[in-house]
């Protein structure tokens, strides 16, 4: 038999923010795998679990696309693909199985030192830079402001200096790279942390099963580590 009929393969970022917290959950859970260093694959020693190490935005279209039967990526990311996917027509086609206690940031709206920021109405009219399009197409349309919204891939905190924005839209998590760029944040736009996602596929029976093992496996982590905190 065809040994992807039998071992789940699950996507994680590659390098990142994400990827120590991901396979620390992984190792928590009692996966044991040996990564070699810019190995793009490695195999679970003593379950049938393999991960794949991508980029954090390859890991939605990877799930959806059966690829990978699972991943772990932020939800700012998901609920991006998903509201683009949506506004082509096409409905998403994978799942949040469950949210996880790291990755912790939120995609706010922030502005220069010297914008005089009256409310949320204050930014109508105004160009607005981020990477989050789609998200933040949302957010003005439920308020009904009108404002320009600059897609760019990166480096959206210099924009207003650069004068290709009035403001921008980013994820802040300390707040120190909004204070070295001279801007404040003044409305969240989304919160956002780690969280799993399934191929809406049905799993045959055994990988369904292990699915569920490493859900209550993740759940006992989850739990030892909050009772650690109180
Ligand atoms: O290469 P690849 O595409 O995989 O990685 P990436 O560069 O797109 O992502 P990466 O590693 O920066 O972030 C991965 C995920 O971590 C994000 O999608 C979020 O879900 C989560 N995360 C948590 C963050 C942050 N915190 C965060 N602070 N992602 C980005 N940032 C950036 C932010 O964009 C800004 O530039 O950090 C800066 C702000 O940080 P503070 O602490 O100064 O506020
Ligand atoms: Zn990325």
């Amino acid at each position: 038999m065809d040994t992807r009929q039998q071992r789940l393969r699950i996507a994680v970022q590659k390098s990142g923010r994400l990827t120590d917290e991901s396979l620390d959950l992984l190792r928590r859970c009692g996966l044991k795998f040996n990564r070699g260093k810019d190995q793009l694959m490695c195999y679970g020693e003593n379950m049938p679990l393999d991960v794949l190490f991508v980029r954090d935005d390859d890991i939605p279209d990877l799930v959806q696309e059966d690829v990978c039967d699972l991943g772990i990526v932020g939800l700012n990311v998901i609920e991006e693909k998903r509201l683009a996917m949506a506004a082509r027509g096409a409905p998403p086609r994978f799942e949040l199985l469950q949210r996880l206690d790291f990755g912790r940031c939120r995609l706010s709206l922030a502005v220069p030192d010297e914008f005089e920021y009256a409310g949320v109405d204050s930014i109508a009219g105004k160009r607005i830079a981020t990477t989050y399009p789609h998200v933040l197409g949302r957010f003005l349309r439920e308020r009904s402001i009108a404002a320009e919204v600059v897609t760019l891939s990166g480096a959206v905190e210099i924009a207003p200096r650069l004068g290709r924005a009035d403001l921008i839209c980013d994820l802040v998590s300390t707040g120190s790279t909004l204070i070295a760029n001279h801007l404040r944040e003044v409305e969240v736009v989304l919160e956002s942390q780690a969280a799993l996602v399934r191929t809406p596929i049905a799993l045959p029976d055994e990988k369904a099963d292990w699915v569920r093992r490493l859900l209550m496996r993740i759940d006992g982590v989850q739990q030892v580590k909050e009772s650690k905190y109180i």
